[in-house]
């Protein structure tokens, strides 16, 4: 997908998004993106991103000198209305269809939201940018009308790391459900393989919503057809391996019970307006979350961070290839 162009630098600039004066450090611009819809470009030393405001979604990350990790579809819509199809959506305060409300929208308000940004900063190597959601006469009127701030937390650098502090403001203890949705590149996803997760019970989301968990496997995921399941009881860090690209990113996080897997194949991507019917080849959504039984519970007052961190690694062939002595 053609990113924007970026600008040269000038000096600090003092912006208004929402009611908030935020001063921007030179090596972050907020531009009119596609759609006309406000982005934050960021132009760091160690790397390069794109943010729109709308749903707080990344679409870029660009290590210096590496090629584009995340996704975004060709066909992907930048209206108000509609979720970003690529990058990282944010999956807010419910996943995928939320029980008993088939009228609300799949994955939650949150990406469909405006955020406002409250901070961005520049330390030479990283560039942290913040952005905030709260509860509005929307969310009021929504299936989930509680009372609550969301805080993300984006540090764009040789690492990308993604922090979402949800604090509930309300007066009644609430429970949400919250994923970082990102649509990752690979060369071929018949050639990619996500390692991490050998042993833990999943989900599988094409069973239907009342199948249990599924006992976990000893290899690693690898891709046939569409794929779409919840691993649960994950902690650790997984490695999305794309070994036609010799390339392996690892996705470490925190504050996190649960990792989703999904490749859409050949009908699912065609059945998706927003989406490319050859673009299943070139993707791998791999989802740092809080689903299911792991679903976040917060008492009036408290607060809950969930972090993904993003990160590329020398794929096994180029670590074998530096181990030879040639
Ligand atoms: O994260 C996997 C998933 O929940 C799949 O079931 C699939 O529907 C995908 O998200 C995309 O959902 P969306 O609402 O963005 O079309």
């Amino acid at each position: 997908m053609p990113r924007l162009p970026l600008l040269p630098p000038t000096q600090t600039q003092p912006v208004t998004t929402g009611d908030l004066m935020v001063a921007l450090p030179a090596s972050v611009r907020l531009e009119a993106g596609r759609g006309g819809l406000p982005v934050l470009l960021v132009d760091g030393s160690a790397a390069r991103a794109e943010i729109y405001l709308h749903g707080a979604t990344v679409t870029d990350w660009t290590p210096r000198d590496r090629e584009p990790v995340l996704w975004v579809s060709s066909a992907s819509r930048f209206t108000r209305d509609a979720a970003i199809r690529g990058g990282v959506p944010i999956c807010f305060p419910w996943f995928g269809a939320q029980a008993g409300h088939p009228e609300s929208p799949s994955h939650g308000f949150a990406r469909l939201s405006e955020w406002s940004l409250v901070g961005a900063e520049d330390d030479g190597e990283d560039v942290t940018v913040r952005l905030c959601l709260t509860d509005s006469d929307a969310t009021g009127a929504s299936s989930w009308p509680h009372c609550f701030e969301a805080v993300y937390t984006v540090v764009v650098g040789s690492r990308l790391s993604l922090a979402l502090t949800v604090t509930n403001r309300g007066d009644d203890a609430v429970v949400f459900e919250e994923a970082l949705h990102t649509y990752l590149e690979v060369r071929d996803i018949r050639a990619t393989e996500v390692t991490g997760l050998e042993g833990n019970a999943f989900y599988d989301s094409l069973a239907g919503p009342g199948v249990g968990p599924a006992s976990g496997d000893s290899d690693p995921v690898r891709f046939r057809a569409e794929t779409d399941r919840i691993y649960v009881g994950t902690r650790g860090t997984v490695t999305v391996r794309d070994t036609d690209a010799g390339r392996s990113v690892l996705v470490g996080k925190d504050g996190s019970e649960t990792t989703v897997v999904w490749n859409p194949w050949i009908d699912k991507a065609r059945d998706l307006p927003d989406f490319g019917d050859d673009e299943w080849k070139g993707m791998v959504c791999a989802e740092v979350s809080n689903i299911r039984d792991a679903a976040v519970r917060l008492a009036p007052g408290g607060s809950h961070t969930m972090t993904a961190i993003f990160e590329l690694a020398p794929s096994a062939r180029t670590m074998t290839q530096r181990s030879t002595p040639s």
